[in-house]
């Protein structure tokens, strides 16, 4: 059994910061790698027909932010994602086995197969739940902010969401009310440029996002999302701030390598656009300098690359042979603890037509 998640990253150089350096460089790069890997292998759990549902939303393109931010926060710290949020959770350290077996819809998904792609959750990991409404994860960081803040479990709350939620009234009352109450809260904004096939300037005359919530009375900066250690360093003060009682907000700048969703071909952007927005590409930006600043060896990267590689086949192999839920665990983890499971829809069925 493949597990890259813990894979130690070897110092090149001598002298202790240059140590440092190397191993979170080399850290981010591996947590990137792995998001970049798990995703190509759900593009083909989908092309396969093995996902649950038709809809599958691709993070390719936006690692740094995923990486680059979670580095920075710990193990009590809470957060919830968008629907494109395969990437963060990897990176808040999910088990990509029981992920991709939720995408697939099996028993051993996190959610055992009732959330899939889009509605992944998990208490024991901080995840307070993936969301498809645009915006709809937001508020619930702001209740578990105000929560920290009161039973002083010093832990900060982190809401992702795409640039598409930068229009959506929810975020200004989350804002808002985590500004009034210095509430241990931060928003981070994945601006991939598009929300389906709006690009973000036909979305807003206002596209500088962070100055929205500068406006509110929160800390707020946009970083480039090539650059993870730049997402990093930005995501930690802002982290750091808000663990303090000073909320923020963080914009990163990426580029949305693939359509909207797996079916969706991006008509609405043209092929010399998607050729340099591609070039925006944070896992080859790191591999580079983590070369030219000898920080690691071609030929370790290469093996960590193929060892990475292994583990999501060996994650994609064991999504598509995992079992399916049975119809008997339907209601199970729907309903509050304690109250009656009701009769599964096929039982209902059968007993209706046996009395006809
Ligand atoms: C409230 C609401 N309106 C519309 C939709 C349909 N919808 C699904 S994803 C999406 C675009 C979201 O774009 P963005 O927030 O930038 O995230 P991205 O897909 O780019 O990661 C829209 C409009 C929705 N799910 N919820």
């Amino acid at each position: 059994m493949t597990d890259t998640s813990e894979m130690a990253a070897k110092p090149a150089v001598n002298g202790s910061d240059r140590r440092r350096h190397n191993s979170v460089l080399l850290d981010l790069y591996r947590t990137m790698r792995r998001i970049r890997s798990f995703e190509e292998r759900v593009g083909e759990l989908f092309v396969r027909g093995q996902t649950a549902g038709s809809m599958l939303h691709l993070s390719i393109g936006e690692e740094a932010a995923a990486a680059g931010v979670c580095s920075t926060m710990e193990p009590r710290d809470t957060f919830t994602t968008h629907h494109r949020g395969h990437g963060i959770f990897l990176a808040r350290g999910a088990d990509p086995k029981r992920m991709m077996a939720e995408i697939a819809g099996k028993m051993d998904g996190y959610c055992h197969g009732k959330g899939g792609s889009m509605h992944i959750a998990d208490m024991q990991l901080g995840h307070l739940g993936a969301n498809a409404i645009v915006g709809g994860g937001i508020a619930a960081v702001v209740g578990a902010g105000l929560s920290s803040k009161r039973k002083r479990r010093g832990s900060v709350s982190v809401a992702f969401f795409g640039d598409g939620a930068m229009q959506q009234g929810i975020l200004y009352e989350s804002m808002n009310m985590a500004a009034l109450w210095d509430l241990p809260v931060v928003f981070v904004c994945v601006n991939n440029q598009y929300g389906m096939g709006t690009r973000v300037d036909q979305a807003t005359r206002a596209p500088n996002f962070h100055e929205r919530a500068l406006v509110l009375g929160l800390n707020g900066r946009t970083v480039d999302g090539l650059d993870v250690e730049a997402v990093r360093d930005e995501a930690s003060t802002i982290v750091d701030a808000a663990r303090g009682g000073h909320p923020g907000f963080l914009a990163v700048s990426c580029y949305r390598f693939f359509g909207h969703a797996r079916m969706d071909k991006s008509p609405y952007r043209s092929e010399e656009e998607e050729i340099e927005g591609r070039k925006k590409d944070p896992v080859k930006f790191a591999r580079e300098r983590l070369l030219a600043e000898r920080l690691a060896k071609a030929k370790m990267l290469d093996v960590l690359d193929e060892a990475i590689g292994k583990e999501m086949d060996e994650t994609i192999d064991f999504a598509v042979s995992a079992a399916l839920p049975p119809a008997t665990s339907m209601f199970r983890d729907v309903y509050a603890v304690g109250e009656p499971e009701p009769e599964p829809v096929r039982a209902r069925i059968d007993r209706v037509l046996a009395r006809e």
